[in-house]
């Protein structure tokens, strides 16, 4: 048995979790946020037999877009804040962030 683990853009979430259901794979989603632009993103936790990894990563990859996204940086530290104009720069978020890991037990009670 696997655990996927994916972060995903929020915009991409519903769509992924029909595509999953559909394919008969069980999710939990999380609301989480990303550590460098600090905005929300989804977390789906996919526990899955070792023969639906492949599939599962098929869906994820079909649902989840790159998208372009501007980020204003931070002002730099001990400068002149007044006369610093941040220029906004262009970071690809996306699709998908995958982590896939083995587990030992699954329990249900
Ligand atoms: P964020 O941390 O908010 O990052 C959003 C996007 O900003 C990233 O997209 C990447 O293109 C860019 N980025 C991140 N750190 C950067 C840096 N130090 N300098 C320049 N650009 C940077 P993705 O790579 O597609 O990641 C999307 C989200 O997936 C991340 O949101 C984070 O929540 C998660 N993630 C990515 N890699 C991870 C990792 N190794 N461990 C845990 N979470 C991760």
């Amino acid at each position: 048995m696997k655990m996927i683990i994916a972060i995903v853009q929020d915009k991409d979430s519903n769509r992924l979790t029909d595509a999953l259901a559909d394919n008969d794979l069980q999710t939990t989603k999380l609301s989480t946020t990303g550590g460098f632009l600090r905005e929300g993103n989804t977390t789906f936790m996919i526990g899955c037999d070792d023969n639906q990894v492949d599939d599962a990563l098929d869906i994820i990859r079909k649902n989840c877009s790159h998208r372009e996204q501007m980020v204003a940086p931070i002002s730099p530290m001990g400068g002149n804040a007044d006369s610093y104009i941040p220029k906004p720069v262009k970071v690809e978020v996306g699709g998908a962030t995958v982590f896939v890991l083995p587990i030992d037990s699954f329990f249900q009670f």
